[in-house]
């Protein structure tokens, strides 16, 4: 049964749970808003920026850092739910991005997904998992939102280009009606007060019912 106990951990006053394989998913009771994104694009930088806490997620230099899926307890009504960063897996004919295991085993587990914040370096754009994650999120009609990080390494005029860039990107994916989605560029714990910021938290608190409004 060691693989089926749950470690269940409490950090920065929030309970979570740090989830190596499916077995060890919180039961499917609440919403979960959920971040993606390759290996230190920022995910963990937004987790604690939008919990309002410095210290919740880790995050690291080091790419990869987060190999777990992390559910954080933020709330009653939801979870933040941190994936494992896709990555460089060896395979016969050399090196090829993918998600790990856990990342498959948590999209195949019906989970109350409410959104799925997808994360780009905006120095980098997307690569093969981005566009591989969009056109799943895409397929299984499940809500998404890119969201650009790292803007301030930019200058503006190259942070309009790669705006327009990514939105370009997600005209490929998005249907009809979600070409309202605006890119942002959010500089992630550097600038909490972005009017981006804002406007991501107002889609979070409109999806969590309200609750996200409240932590
Ligand atoms: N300049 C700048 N640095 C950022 C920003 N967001 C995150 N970082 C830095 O980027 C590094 C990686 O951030 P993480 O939040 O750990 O990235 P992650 O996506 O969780 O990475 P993995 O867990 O490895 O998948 C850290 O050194 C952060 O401080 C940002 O908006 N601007
Ligand atoms: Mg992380």
């Amino acid at each position: 049964m060691a693989n089926g106990k749950k470690r269940r951990n409490e950090t920065a006053g929030i309970a979570y749970v740090a989830a190596a394989s499916r077995e060890q998913f919180p039961k499917p009771a609440r919403r979960e808003i959920v971040f993606a994104g390759r290996s230190n694009v920022g995910k963990s930088t937004l987790v604690n920026a939008l919990s309002k806490r410095k210290n919740l997620a880790r995050t690291s230099k080091t790419p990869g850092k987060t190999r777990l899926v992390f559910f954080y307890d933020v709330s009653p009504d939801f979870y933040f739910v941190d994936l494992p960063g896709y990555g460089f897996a060896r395979i016969s004919q050399g090196e090829k991005e993918a998600f790990s295991h856990v990342t498959d085993q948590y999209f195949e587990s019906d989970r109350p997904v409410a959104l799925v914040l997808v994360l780009i370096d905006i120095r980098r754009g997307f690569g093969e998992a981005d566009h591989q994650m969009l056109e799943y999120l895409s397929h299984y009609d499940i809500d998404w939102q890119v969201i650009l990080t790292k803007a301030d390494k930019l200058s503006r005029q190259q942070t309009v280009k790669a705006e327009q860039e990514a939105m370009s990107v997600i005209r490929q994916y998005a249907r009809e009606g979600r070409l309202t989605l605006t890119p942002l560029s959010v500089s992630a714990g550097m600038n909490p007060r972005d009017a981006r910021m804002k406007l991501l938290e107002e889609r979070i608190t409109e999806l969590t019912g309200g609750a996200f409004a409240s932590i």
